[in-house]
């Protein structure tokens, strides 16, 4: 079985989406991660759509009823470059980073106005959003995620939502057969290695190396994953510990950035039925490091212009980061944006003291940034080290729903 690479899965994708996919007769699945365009949302949506090409090429009758294959990372081409971990694993894998399609270049690429021919798989997210939603909302035909369940596309195929620690576990068990090795291979091929190596950095990432948050699923599958990538070897080839480091590295690299892109880089944002939005940044530099790079005044400034160009009723900047005391540590900033979202963020505040054990910051903390009940503006550190914007963002848009 002479398969096509991963490397060269995409690139042909991305030829496909450069020459235009306007033709009438082209059907698409289009397999997209959610707005932050994290490892995971990366991995998980590039995985699929090779395995499912990848897997089908294998059985007699070719059974996919499609022309292209997209895998979709779902920001614009621009804000590639505020994910250096992505950057990172790109170069590991010898993918070239211009053959990864964004969101503009794909819309850009097909007629808009016959949007029955893309089928969507959702992986990372079970809730299409923005210019996406509204074109495709009606058109998902798969999902696999690990966030709170919307209880939407009741007729997906599969609709695969578990609490794991990493999405990519549930896509490379969903595929479980491609990574089995058979008792006659004596090694698999470098191309499934490299699929393997792709798979297993976004699981690391999440689980800190399974240290964290990782359940039964993200540990079998990184049992099978490594099991691929050593196989045939005396095992010394890669080394599970100094990659996810030099993952975490890339991430933690956004010494560069302007505030405004720590603030954009990942983001999420909410918009409820009764027209109320709130958008949750979350940071891999702690809410220290930010002030005292940017200045409290600035931060707030940002902020301000932020929840403007965004329409925000309510503005979260969450981070997660090793505090070389403490250890492990959250901190939780919250802002009013507007009116409506005053007596709604109060709310949510008076849940969110207990629920995410909110402790005012100590001086030797040294964050000086002050909660102004003037400026609508507090902020803590988050005891509750479990909350994730996984449960801080049902929480916060349970009040901006009243
Ligand atoms: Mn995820």
């Amino acid at each position: 079985m002479a398969g096509k690479s991963i490397q060269q899965f995409l690139a042909t994708a991305r030829a496909a989406v450069r020459s235009g996919l306007k033709s009438t007769a082209t059907k698409i699945l289009l397999v997209t991660g959610n707005e932050s365009a994290d490892l995971d949302s990366f991995t998980s949506s590039l995985l699929f759509a090779y395995l499912t090409d990848a897997t089908a090429d294998c059985s007699r009758d070719k059974s996919i009823p499609y022309d292209s294959i997209i895998p979709l990372v779902n920001i614009p081409r621009e804000e590639v470059s505020l994910r250096p971990e992505l950057h990172y694993l790109l170069a590991r894998l010898k993918i070239p980073e211009s053959d990864v399609i964004c969101k503009d270049e794909f819309l850009s690429s097909i007629d808009t106005s016959k949007t029955d021919k893309v089928d969507v798989v959702l992986v990372d997210h079970n809730h299409l959003l923005s210019d996406l939603g509204d074109l495709f909302g009606n058109n998902v035909v798969a999902l696999l995620d690990h966030h709170a369940d919307e209880s939407l596309y009741p007729s997906a195929k599969p609709r695969i939502i578990a609490p794991v620690g990493s999405c990519t576990s549930l896509v490379v068990n969903y595929f479980a057969d491609y990574f089995r090795i058979s008792p006659d291979e004596f090694s698999v091929s470098e191309e499934k290695k490299d699929v393997a190596r792709l798979a297993l950095a976004p699981i690391l990432v999440d689980t800190a190396n399974l240290t964290s948050k990782a359940t039964q699923e993200d540990k079998d599958a990184v049992a099978t994953l490594i099991s691929v990538i050593k196989s045939g070897t005396a095992g010394a080839v890669d080394n599970q510990e100094e990659y996810y480091t030099a993952l975490m590295t890339a991430k933690r690299s956004i010494d560069s950035f302007s505030l405004h892109d720590i603030i954009r880089k990942d983001y999420k944002e909410w918009l409820e039925g009764n027209g109320l939005r709130v958008g949750i940044s979350s940071s891999v530099k702690s809410l220290a490091w930010t002030v005292q790079k940017f200045g409290s005044d600035r931060l707030k400034k940002d902020i301000d212009m932020w929840a403007k160009e965004r329409k925000l009723d309510a503005f979260v900047f969450m981070d997660s980061f090793q505090d070389p005391e403490e250890g492990y540590r959250r901190d939780l900033l919250v802002a009013v944006c507007s009116e409506k979202g005053n007596s709604r963020v109060r709310k949510f505040l008076d849940a969110a003291k207990t629920e995410l054990k909110l402790e005012p910051f100590s001086e030797k903390d040294g964050v000086a940034i002050q909660s102004s009940e003037e400026e609508r503006l507090w902020c803590w550190k988050q005891k509750n080290l479990k909350a994730s914007r996984k449960q801080v963002a049902p929480l916060i848009r349970q009040f901006m729903q009243e």
